[in-house]
């Protein structure tokens, strides 16, 4: 069975408030061209499909747009949910995935519950993405120190997937779809993720991936790589660059891919693809700026630049207005007020925290940084109060 292996579409995503739907949407045609010209019988998501709970109609029309053309193409689509997809809306449309031919995993299935899904000599198992507070429960949190913590969830994540590999035989085709971070892989995540997840913090180690799998099909880590040769394990990559963070460069696509009954999968390629536009960051001393500013005026991506120097608000309005493709300017600025810091206990910590991050970017934090600190505040202030 040919099958092409995708993951991390992130449909719903905007940078800096520029939608980058239309540029995924652009991607997934040239998947469907794959499909079509290497006659690939089955098309895998890992996970990530959207990029937040809340889907744009855009996004969903997008999205239904590309299942109908699987249809008439009579290709299934075999995903799980990731840890940005709205796990309510695709268990919502499980019905709909059924009229489709589709099948996405919202939630966990185990072995026994019909977490094997059969497909003619396929045998799939489809594990979405689980946190750590959905598999390390909250009571062990207070009584296991971090690393007791992130040992508990690496053995629970290997006895899920022992039990889901009970569903593959000696003669069938067999592949498991999961949306994870595997110990070892390359975690150049950049903003794109949220950092909670990865570090090596809440890892799968490579040998708990079942050796009777002919093929694992990876999300979540958006740069193409092979983890794993036994069993033949990989990260497709994500569609696009989804972030600045993300090395400009880096390999990202698709894996095309011969799955056969009993045998190890065999890669036909490697789909490594420059969609989508490209995010590069800029770094220039300010004195440097009139020099050096046509190198990101030529610039045919997005656009961010940081500025080594003082902060300057009139100039970073200037710049943003000047250059649309310029959807970020920072500063960097050492020579930063001091003597005037107020101790926490004075100003309350999120003020405190608010005035560092303008002392030393030049700009207060968004919103979403600000409630990320205020909800790690929380937690901690809960381990406190309960330790
Ligand atoms: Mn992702």
């Amino acid at each position: 069975m040919r099958i092409l292996h995708t993951a991390d579409w992130h449909l719903g995503k905007t940078l800096k408030g520029v939608d980058r739907t239309p540029e995924i949407a652009a991607a997934l045609k040239e998947v469907l061209r794959i499909v079509r010209s290497e006659r690939v019988e089955l098309l895998v998501a890992a996970g990530d499909l959207f990029d937040r709970p809340r889907v744009p109609a855009e996004a969903e029309a997008v999205f239904l747009e590309f299942l109908m053309e699987l249809k008439r193409l009579g290709v299934p689509l075999l995903g799980v949910a990731g840890n940005h997809d709205p796990r309510g809306r695709l268990a919502a449309w499980q019905g709909v995935f059924e009229v489709f031919g589709a099948d996405l995993a919202a939630e966990l299935r185990f072995f026994e519950e019909g977490g094997v899904r059969e497909w003619g000599s396929l045998r799939a198992v489809l594990l979405p993405f689980l946190s750590e507070r959905r598999l390390v429960k909250a009571a062990e949190v207070m009584e296991k120190d971090a690393g007791e913590h992130q040992q508990a969830y690496a053995e629970r994540m290997r006895k899920v997937l022992k039990n889901l590999a009970q569903g593959f035989a000696p003669n069938t085709a067999n592949l498991l779809v999961a949306h994870l971070t595997l110990e070892g892989a390359n975690l150049k995540l950049g903003g794109g993720e949220f950092t909670f997840y990865v570090g090596n913090s809440y890892a799968v180690s490579p040998d708990a991936l079942p050796p009777t799998a002919g093929y694992v099909a990876l999300g979540h880590i958006h740069h193409q790589q092979r983890v794993s040769d036994a069993p033949v394990a990989y990260y497709s990559g994500s569609l696009v660059q989804l972030d600045f963070g993300e090395g400009e460069d880096a390999p990202r696509g698709a894996v095309l891919l011969e799955l056969e009954p009993g045998k190890p999968a065999r890669v036909l390629a490697e789909v490594q693809e420059r969609w989508g536009k490209p995010l590069r960051t800029f770094r220039f001393a300010l004195e440097e700026l009139d020099r050096r500013i046509e190198e990101l005026e030529r610039f045919p991506g997005y656009a961010k630049l940081v500025l080594k120097g003082k902060p300057d608000p009139v100039l970073r309005e200037r710049l943003l207005a000047e250059n649309d493709h310029l959807l970020e300017v920072l500063f960097e600025f050492e020579g930063r007020a001091q003597g005037e810091a107020e101790a926490p206990e004075v100003l309350g910590v999120e003020e405190a925290y608010r005035r560092y991050h303008e002392a030393t970017y030049g700009e207060p934090p968004e919103e979403a940084l600000l409630s990320a600190f205020r909800r790690a505040m929380e937690e901690a202030e809960d381990a406190a109060a309960s330790a």
